[in-house]
């Protein structure tokens, strides 16, 4: 997901994030990488303050704030709104393209080359596009997989799959990282992490998640398959290190929390007594991750995703490497950058090391949204 959203109702500067998100939005459906990120920075940075920002001069002493974006941001503050954004206003063109590229799994070339075919409607694309499967499982299930998961429901699904998983093996541990593990109210998807101790390669735990994957599948809650192990064993990941799909929490399940009557604020509706309404289905990923690299994979799947790109170019600029699987030390390099040794591996397993190791101070998952 791109959407690192909390709600911004009590923020100072609510208003001038929420014209900033649009502009930003207005540049992913220009697909304009570097604004998009320019924008996300800036966002992140002015989430942080506890004042209202209302000068540009204010706006350029924070962190990742420009001398235009610091512009942008006193308009706002003065006007309430940006002549800029009044340049993009969505022709029905533009709001085709924002609904394909809502699409779960199509990029923006994707959506592109569905507007180029002329398809302007989600009923466009299933009665005559050429969709793959996944795709038709992104346009049928449009709402749900667009929709945020609140937290509470997160915690549902995980403590479901927590009591599966020690039914298969008591001996793994699983946690949710993601925007969970940072203290999102809601969340994109459900990112599982599997680890065992004493493994030291994801391949050992691929017996365990293929039987997981069974019983949920068997019970009910896991309804689709995107990614399957075996689809990426090859991957750059290592060897069948990621599992994709959807679920939805049984609604036969005793005790359970499900997100179709139990839940307030689940946004399917549902109300007790009245007919159970279809559950929402809901994105989760499960991620292999052997004991032995636990800490490096922790750092990767917490995110966010601007975050981890910002300690591994920091990572780059100190002589180390630093990846989902751990922090390496840069050997030295012959003729063409060809490596003359393999790297040497620094820390995987503890996540606080790896901190220490690149000489930053600890943060907490919830501080760490840039
Ligand atoms: N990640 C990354 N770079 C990417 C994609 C993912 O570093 N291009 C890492 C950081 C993310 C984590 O993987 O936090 C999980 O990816 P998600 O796409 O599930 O993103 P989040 O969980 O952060 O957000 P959302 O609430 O949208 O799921
Ligand atoms: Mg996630
Ligand atoms: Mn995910």
């Amino acid at each position: 997901g791109t959407k690192d959203q909390t709600t911004d109702t009590n923020n100072p500067n609510a208003k001038t994030i929420e014209i900033l998100q649009s502009m930003c939005d207005y540049y992913t459906r220009t697909n304009d990488t570097w604004r998009i990120m320019a924008y996300r920075k800036a966002i992140t940075t002015l989430r942080r303050q506890p004042t209202k920002i209302t000068t540009a001069a204010a706006a350029s002493l924070l962190p990742n704030i420009g001398p235009r974006l610091a512009a942008k941001i006193q308009e706002i503050a003065t006007t309430n709104r940006l002549r800029r954004l009044d340049y993009t206003h969505d022709s029905p063109l533009d709001q085709a393209l924002a609904l394909f590229l809502g699409v779960y799994g199509a990029g923006a070339a994707r959506a592109h080359r569905w507007m180029a075919q002329g398809h302007r409607s989600l009923a466009d694309l299933l009665s005559s596009a050429d969709l793959t499967p996944h795709q038709r499982l992104g346009v049928e299930r449009y709402a749900d997989l667009n929709a945020r998961i609140p937290r509470a429901e997160v915690g549902a699904f995980f403590a479901y799959v927590q009591r599966e998983a020690a039914g298969v093996d008591p001996g793994v541990e699983v946690l949710v990282g993601g925007s969970y593990r940072r203290g999102a109210d809601s969340s994109g998807d459900v990112d599982v992490i599997v680890t065992r101790k004493g493994t030291v390669s994801a391949a050992e735990l691929v017996p365990f998640l293929e039987e997981l994957v069974e019983v949920l599948t068997r019970k009910g809650f896991l309804v689709a398959t995107l990614a399957a192990l075996h689809a990426n064993r090859a991957g750059k990941d290592g060897p069948g290190s990621k599992w994709h799909g959807c679920c939805v929490l049984p609604p036969d399940e005793e005790g359970a929390d499900t997100n179709t009557d139990a839940n307030p604020d689940g946004g399917s509706g549902g109300g007790s007594g009245g007919p159970r309404k279809e559950p929402i289905w809901r994105r989760i990923d499960f991620l292999l991750v052997p004991e032995a690299e636990y800490g490096a994979a922790l750092i990767y799947f917490t995110g966010n995703d601007i975050f981890n790109r910002s300690l591994r170019l920091l990572a780059s600029k100190k002589g180390m490497r630093l990846n989902q699987r751990g922090l390496y030390k840069e050997v030295l390099r012959g003729k063409n950058r060809a490596k003359i040794t393999e790297d040497q591996l620094l820390e995987g397993r503890d996540e606080k090391r790896i901190f220490e190791l690149l000489g930053v101070k600890w943060r907490e998952p919830w501080e760490r949204w840039c």
